[in-house]
């Protein structure tokens, strides 16, 4: 017996971030978080069961994984081996579709693309909400990577209620640019980052606060779909989280000098009247928040500066979506 089920799910990019566990092992926030989901990135993810299979295999853009990488896979299909009550191995295969093999390729779409594939082909029929609360056992990003459009990861205090929704397709006209600066492997992982920051930084308790506020704040612009706010608050919580960092003993940062540049070129933008907000994660690529219908004059201005190269654009990304399915002998 074969059972087989094939997803697609899109990468996403927070607004305000999420920085810190309450729970390491659950994967438990500290605070909210709200993100955008993008279109043009995305993970492909097919996953087979079958009674012939010896071990559980997983392949990455055509390589085979072993040792930590494939622990951390295991680690989710067990998961939902014990909640479908099989024991079948399982055989992964998984392809992300980053434009120009820009080294952004994130956990977020690789695990909520693993555990929607794997808990299908396995028979569950999951809600959107247990599948996120799956995807965050994984890592928590994946948790937002369930859905399209604007998405809060809810904080919540268990395992039963930290997970995410949607709170607007955002069919409005949002998108967002990828400045690609460096396409080398981060050197402290976010996971790592995160919890020495909240170990020892000086600035975690007013990061917790000031994003609380932050997810209320963006809520009510978002209904507004009050833009201007949007991308302020955006922009800093970005440079808050990276505050936090600078904080921590010993301190760290992931900002390096293309970074630099990028955040005073989004200023720049903003001096000649566009609207334009800068975000960051646990990595030296800066991403700007903006409004499709200013995609041209941004695109144009970017691409001067930076080169065609390091330009990646998207648009605003859907929910999961089901590929294919099969079962059979
Ligand atoms: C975010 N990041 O909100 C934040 C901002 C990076 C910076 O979520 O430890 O891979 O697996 O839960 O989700 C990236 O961290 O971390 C991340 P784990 P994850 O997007």
């Amino acid at each position: 017996m074969t059972s087989r089920h094939t997803v697609r799910a899109h990468t996403n990019i927070a607004l305000v971030k999420y920085w810190g566990k309450e729970n390491d092992e659950l994967i438990i926030p500290l605070t909210g978080s709200i993100s955008m989901t993008l279109d043009a990135l995305y993970t492909e993810t097919q996953v087979t069961f079958s009674e012939t299979f010896t071990e559980d295999t997983f392949y990455l853009d055509d390589e085979k994984q072993s040792g930590k990488s494939l622990d951390k896979v295991i680690g989710i299909i067990d998961l939902i081996r014990n909640q479908a009550r099989i024991t079948t191995k399982a055989e992964i295969i998984s392809y992300n579709h980053v434009p120009t093999a820009a080294g952004l390729a994130s956990s977020a779409s690789g695990i909520a693309a693993l555990a929607t594939a794997t808990s299908r082909a396995a028979g569950l029929n999951l809600s959107d909400e247990a599948l996120s609360r799956l995807a965050r056992r994984g890592s928590g990003s994946a948790s937002r990577s369930i859905y399209g459009g604007l998405v809060e990861w809810q904080k919540g205090e268990d395992d039963k209620t930290s997970f995410a929704v949607q709170i607007d397709p955002a069919d409005w006209g949002l998108g967002m640019f990828v400045i690609v600066n460096n396409r080398s492997k981060k050197k402290m992982s976010s996971r790592e980052g995160m919890k020495h920051t909240v170990d020892t930084s000086a600035y975690i308790d007013a990061w917790i606060e000031t994003t609380s506020q932050d997810i209320i704040d963006m809520k009510a612009a978002i209904k507004a779909r009050d833009f201007k706010t949007m991308g302020e608050i955006t922009e800093n919580s970005a440079y808050k989280m990276h505050a936090t960092t600078m904080g921590a003993k010993p301190p760290f940062t992931y900002l390096e000098p293309a970074s630099l540049e990028g955040l005073s070129f989004v200023r720049k933008l903003r001096e000649k009247g566009l609207l334009a907000y800068a975000t960051m994660d646990a990595g030296p690529n800066v991403k700007i928040l903006v409004q499709s219908k200013d995609r041209e004059m941004i695109e144009e201005a970017l691409v001067e500066e930076f080169g065609h190269d390091k330009i990646i654009y998207s648009e605003v990304g859907s929910g999961i979506q089901d590929i294919e399915s099969f079962e059979g002998v």
